[in-house]
């Protein structure tokens, strides 16, 4: 008899697929595909199975022991990257690529990275990049379509988890997410003004709920430097410019303009530059301080503002590094 949890979809399903020849073998498994052999084998002797012992405690020490490790050691960080956006995440594969020797720390406000780089426009699939942007997909390895002046990657998503997945692999890059830049740190200048010196962080789910709560003081992290790309403006977006507003930095933002695909991905890349010493701003935040249009579903614009952005912060990082301003 089936089990109470079943559900009739469940049963339905089951129905469907109707008797069919079991594979028993190993080699007739692999034979199929290209499974592994030791996969191949799991899957001939499924009533031998079972998975090794565990105590609760150790999968808790496995994850906490590891966390607190990586906060500990990226307290002190080369370069924080605020948004794991389609910009935030070109930039780190460029510079973690580029230089294995500094320890590249992201902080994403949401659970899931990939800002608004999981779909194409009004949620179809398919993501369109204007060439030269392909050069970054083959950089990164991702498979695009090639119509003459533009290239189409068949599943936005695509381009997004084969990105993350080349960045979360490398051994100097760190992803906090679910955890929100809060604030920015500064230290004031001879010559007037600040500079970035870090980022001020918490939960999300904290920082979400400060409005519902007693003071919940947020966490550090000091940086030689900062790339925000958080994105135009909404709940989270285009934080450390509205901040840098706030704070007397700007004087005010100049405000996303209207959509102008033509004008908007080359100013974005244009413009991605130093705004403050300390910071750098890439991708659609840079449209609310320079009044820049918007480019709606294409994102070449994002994958080379991220290019940039990297470069910017090695010739920054160098430059500081020679007058010995850190
Ligand atoms: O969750 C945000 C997203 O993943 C994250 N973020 C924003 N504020 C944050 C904060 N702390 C930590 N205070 C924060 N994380 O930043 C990421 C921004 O990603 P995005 O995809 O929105 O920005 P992008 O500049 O990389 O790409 C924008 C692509 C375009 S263009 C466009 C249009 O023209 O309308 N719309 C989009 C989404």
């Amino acid at each position: 008899m089936a089990p109470a949890a079943v559900s009739p979809t469940q049963q339905h399903a089951q129905l469907a697929v109707g008797p069919k020849k079991p594979l028993n073998a190993a080699s007739e498994i692999e034979a199929q595909g290209n499974l592994t052999k030791e996969l191949a084998d799991l899957m001939a002797n499924w009533d031998d199975f079972s998975f090794g012992p565990i105590r609760e405690s150790q999968v808790s020490r496995a994850m906490t022991r590891r966390y607190f490790k990586d906060l500990d050691n990226h307290a002190e960080t080369d370069v924080v990257i605020i948004g794991a956006g389609s910009c935030g995440l070109s930039a780190a594969f460029t510079l973690g690529t580029m230089r294995p020797d500094l320890k590249i720390t992201i902080i994403e406000s949401g659970v899931a990275p990939g800002g608004g780089a999981w779909l194409g426009g009004q949620l179809f699939s398919a993501m369109v990049m204007r060439k030269p942007a392909d050069a970054f997909l083959r950089a990164v390895g991702v498979p695009y379509e090639d119509e003459g002046d533009y290239v189409v990657v068949k599943h936005a998503a695509l381009f997004t988890s084969t990105l993350l997945s080349r960045v979360l692999a490398m051994d100097n890059v760190k992803l906090f997410n679910a955890t929100a830049v809060e604030d920015l740190i500064t230290r004031p200048r001879e010559e007037g003004g600040v500079r970035v010196a870090g980022v001020v962080t918490n939960w999300t789910l904290v920082s979400l709920n400060h409005d519902t709560q007693s003071c919940m003081d947020p966490n550090t992290i000091n940086s030689a430097l900062t790339i925000s790309t958080t994105g135009h403006d909404g709940p989270f977006g285009a934080f450390s410019v509205k901040r840098l507003v706030s704070m007397k930095q700007l004087p005010e933002l100049g405000g996303m303009r209207g959509l102008d695909m033509q004008r908007a991905e080359d100013a974005i890349v244009k413009g991605t530059r130093e705004i403050v010493p300390g910071l750098i701003v890439g991708g659609m935040e840079l449209s609310e301080i320079d009044g820049a249009n918007r480019m709606g579903p294409t994102f070449g614009a994002m994958a080379l503002s991220g290019v940039r952005a990297a470069q910017v912060a090695i010739e920054v990082l160098e430059q500081r590094k020679k007058e010995d301003l850190f």
